[in-house]
Formats: C-alpha cells, structure tokens, sequence
C-alpha cells in the first residue's frame, strides 16, 4: 500500500513566537474567544477569570526613576483608546492600564489611521491603537507607568508612542517573559521625538 511521505513540519520557537503575535494582535486567540469554547463545552463553571496574564513582568523589568511622582490614583484622567474591533493585543493593553488604576473608554473604529492623522502620531511613528489622555496621544503599547510620569510632569509636547509593537511591551508579552529592548518616545509640538524611557532587556542593566 503506497503511503505519501510525510513531510516533517519543523516549527522553531521563533516561529511559535512569532505565530503567537500574529494570533493575539488579530483577536484570534482572545480570552473571551477561550471562555466561549470552554464554555460551549459546559465545564467552564469554575473557571478562574482567564484574562489576566501575568502583568507584573512587563512593568518589573523597566528602570523608572520616578522621583516625585507619586501621584494619585484617583486624580488619574479618563483614557480614551481608538482600535480596530479585531485588535488582539489593542485589548490586553487596555486591560494593562485597567489594572494601573486607569479608567478606559474604547472607541472601537476601522479608521484608526484618521485619528492618529488628528492627533499628530508623526509618520513611522506609529503602532496599532491609539488614546487620548490628559491632552496627550499616546500610541501604542506605552507602559503605564510613562503615561503617569508625563501626566505628572506634563511636558509641552503632544504625546507618547512605541512605534510598532515590541514583544514583551504591554500587551505583547510572550510566553517566555522575553521582554525586547524598545524606548518610549516624547513627541514634541514640532513632532520630533526625544526618548522618554528605554525598556526591555538592555534597559535593565
Ligand atoms: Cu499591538
């Protein structure tokens, strides 16, 4: 009997990275997706609220210097998010400043790209969601702790971005806690940008 050859499909952990990325920025592989199919299976009773992943080692591995700062968590302002609805990663972010005490109204739209135009996120700048806080943007997956810094020392600029979406950021963790270098960038009323914070790996040190 004549069997096809299977042909071995290697997958290396860069791609499973990779693949898991692409997954969470396209909503595919969402917590309310997993809830809905363990629930249509009819065992998700007693199933732990399974939208929280592991939000400390993102912030943990930034070297704030966060002087004076201490601001309250009340005082903190209303964050208005503009994303697409199938936004994967859009979403863990918001649940990443909910859980810094931030209050998020979502504004759910296919025409993302219009906001940032309004909002003056300069060109190359960009990444996937984009909010409004304080009189500022801040595009993309910005740690919290930023935002609170710049609405402490309010700076004459526009706003906060991290262009792309670095893996480990906010909202783009990883399964191995990889946190890539990236800097969060103040953009000036002329739109130059000036580094506001570094993070990730060679941060730390
Ligand atoms: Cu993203």
């Amino acid at each position: 009997m004549p069997t096809a050859p299977r042909s071995p499909r290697l997958l290396t952990p860069a791609a499973l990275g990779a693949l898991f990325v692409l997954a969470a920025c396209q909503g595919a592989s969402t917590p309310a997706s997993a809830q809905g199919a363990a629930a249509s299976q009819g065992t998700a009773a007693a199933a732990p609220a399974a939208s929280s992943p592991a939000p400390a080692t993102a912030t943990a591995a930034t070297a704030t210097a966060n002087p004076a700062a201490a601001s309250p968590v009340a005082a903190l302002p209303l964050v208005t998010v503009h994303k697409s609805p199938t936004c994967g990663c859009c979403g863990l972010w918001v649940e990443h400043m909910q859980q810094a005490g931030f209050t998020v109204e979502v504004i759910e739209s296919d025409e993302v790209g219009a906001v940032k135009e309004r909002v003056g996120v300069p060109y190359g700048k960009g990444s996937c969601h984009t909010a409004e806080v304080g009189g500022y943007f801040v595009e993309g997956h910005v740690p919290a702790e930023d935002i609170k810094r710049l609405l402490a020392e309010k700076p004459d600029a526009k706003g906060l971005t991290v262009p792309g979406m670095p893996l480990g950021s906010p909202g783009m963790e990883v399964p191995d806690g990889r946190v890539q270098r990236y800097e969060t960038e103040l953009v000036g009323r002329d739109g130059g940008t000036t580094t506001f914070a570094v993070h990730g790996e060679a941060a730390a040190e």
